[in-house]
């Protein structure tokens, strides 16, 4: 394989491959280089390893998947000697996991830190790939690997007036390392989506008076997150392989979910409660997975709804604010599904005031707070849980360049196409890990990532095997797949919701169903057909470099 990099901190050469982002995908894509023996760089904009985790440290923040399914599964002995506190991480306890298995595999010697990449362009005559940072680097590289992450990018607050305020401000998608104490303030957490649903409880125990201003209500159900009980961790740790495999089986590759295949349009009413009941004991999406009719059918879906809001009502003693906080707008689920802690009854208490700006909105921050169209709010520190540029933003704000000098960001100009949500054509051997036509956010990201670096690994092993120098997307593979993609999210509600899903909450940005809903064992099973069919879809050059 051709020469480690060089030692010169401005050029850092010629590598096999350069991977993008050191989060989930990025730490294992290195690592799956590395065994196969091929020189590797991996570049992060961060300080430390973590990729979203690095960043969203507000209060409250944890994933909504259990810890025992998000996590790695490729190394027994990694999962074995690493052990989760709690049913739900929180986000220190993901870092530490990241840090971990960073140093476990040895893999920080291969990471440029605090560097962003700002371009890659694709030479044609020497099929490789010229990579520049914001530090002046440029590395040659045969593959290109974009493990930049669905949610990396925050969205930043533009309201009118932002900068006449005189208090302070905060995105929740870049906290402050050092964290904020909030205690004695009168706080506005602007946004109600899971970043803001985590966090309000917390900064409502700390604050003064908070107000939370709310465009749109989101559903969430109950995590009942608490440490792990002995015995479920051993009947994991004993049952680890079956489980790891159940969770693949699974269409939104969570064995949590427990998806049944019964009706909800069918079951009798009280059974359904029964079951709902049942669901939300057992806390997290697991509600998602009681009938297999919910994302298709608006019947079905309303009587999960109802009964959210039926529960909403029962925590929410204000009939008012209960009402507010239950939406009404799309149906259940096809806006991501939040999972909290203590959100609807953090309403209850007396120094929270809940503000829907659907009818009045924010007109502008003032020096003292913040207008509405009808009412001004004094606040000392204003939170912006206000989301993400979700699966386009980081691959969008690097000057990627393939044959031609052709910017990936003009081919996206209306939306991103790609085949398999994995490659792009007109893009040879650059690989997007979770990219927008896979299954990613609508998956368990853990499964969804180690099956998407595995494939690509796959892939680079098969072409350097049969000395190839270069792999490419064909248009019309590309084309039946986006074909696919949509079609496959018309048959479900999904788009019905004006979600960062299709990416309606950015303004201008085209409205595509970007995530591939067709489920991830029907999903990993196409990949694995293609690659067995050498790579059907594919155009494989032998031009010589
Ligand atoms: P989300 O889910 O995109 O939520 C962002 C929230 O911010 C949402 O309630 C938005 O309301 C609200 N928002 C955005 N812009 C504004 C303006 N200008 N005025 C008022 N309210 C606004 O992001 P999160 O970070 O909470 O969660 C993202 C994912 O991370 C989540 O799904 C999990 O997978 C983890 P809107 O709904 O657009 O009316």
């Amino acid at each position: 394989m051709s020469a480690t990099p060089s030692s010169d901190t401005h050029s850092l050469g010629t590598v096999d491959a350069v991977v993008v982002g050191a989060g989930f995908s990025g730490l294992y894509m290195l690592h799956k280089l590395r065994e196969l023996g091929l020189s590797a760089r991996l570049f992060e904009a961060a300080s430390g390893v973590g990729g979203t985790w690095w960043w969203n440290r507000y209060p409250g923040a944890r994933v909504d998947i259990e810890s025992m399914e998000y996590s790695y599964s490729f190394s027994e002995e990694l999962e074995a000697e690493w052990e989760w506190s709690e049913r739900y991480a929180t986000q220190p306890e993901l870092l530490a996991y990241l840090d971990h298995v960073a140093e476990r595999f040895d893999l920080k010697r291969d990471i440029q830190f605090d560097t962003r990449v700002t371009a890659a362009s694709f030479d044609e005559t020497v099929n490789r790939w010229m990579v520049e940072t914001d530090r002046g680097h440029r590395v040659s590289a045969r593959y290109c690997v974009m493990a930049t992450g669905c949610l990396s990018v925050a969205n930043v607050p533009d309201f009118p007036g932002l900068e006449s305020f005189t208090g302070k401000t905060y995105q929740t998608g870049c906290w402050p390392h050092e964290g904020v104490d909030f205690t004695g303030q009168r706080v506005g957490v602007i946004g109600t989506g899971s970043s803001a649903i985590q966090s309000i409880p917390r900064i409502a125990e700390q604050a003064a008076h908070l107000y939370v201003f709310q465009r749109t209500p989101n559903f969430s159900v109950p995590a009942h997150n608490g440490p792990f009980d002995p015995a479920f961790l051993a009947d994991w740790k004993a049952n680890r392989a079956q489980y790891r495999r159940e969770g693949r089986e699974n269409g939104f590759g969570i064995r949590a979910l427990d998806t049944s295949e019964q009706l909800a349009v069918e079951t009798p009413p009280e059974e359904r409660q029964r079951i709902y009941e049942d669901r939300w004991a057992r806390g997290g999406f697991s509600l998602v997975g009681a009938f297999a009719d919910l994302i298709f059918d608006p019947a079905a879906n309303a009587t999960a709804a109802e009964f959210v809001g039926s529960k909403i009502r029962e925590i929410v003693k204000d009939p008012q604010v209960a009402e507010a906080l239950f939406p009404k707008s799309y149906p259940i689920a096809t806006k991501r599904l939040c999972v909290d802690t203590d959100y609807y009854a953090t309403f209850n208490r007396d120094n929270v005031t809940l503000v829907a700006v659907a009818a009045a909105p924010i007109e502008a921050v003032t020096s003292a707070g913040l207008r509405t169209t009808d009412a001004e709010y004094e606040l000392d520190s204003i939170v912006f849980a206000i989301g993400f540029d979700a699966m386009t933003g980081a691959l969008n704000s690097i000057d990627i360049r393939g044959r031609g000098g052709v910017a990936l960001k003009d081919r996206w100009a209306e939306g991103p196409r790609t085949y398999l949500g994995l490659m792009v054509a007109g893009f040879p051997n650059l690989f997007i890990v979770t990219g927008p036509g896979s299954p990613s956010v609508l998956c368990n990201m853990a499964v969804a990532i180690e099956q998407h670096v595995g494939w690509i690994a796959d892939c680079i092993a098969h072409l350097s095997g049969g000395q190839l120098a270069a792999i490419e997307a064909t248009d019309e593979a590309q084309d039946a797949w986006v074909a696919h993609v949509n079609e496959v999210a018309e048959m479900t509600l999904y788009p019905l919701a004006n979600s960062w899903y299709i990416g309606a909450n950015v303004p201008g940005k085209p409205h595509v169903f970007m995530p591939y809903i067709g489920g991830f064992p029907a999903y990993r099973e196409k990949c694995e057909q293609v690659a067995a069919g050498g790579y059907e879809g594919f155009a494989l050059s032998s031009a010589a470099s």
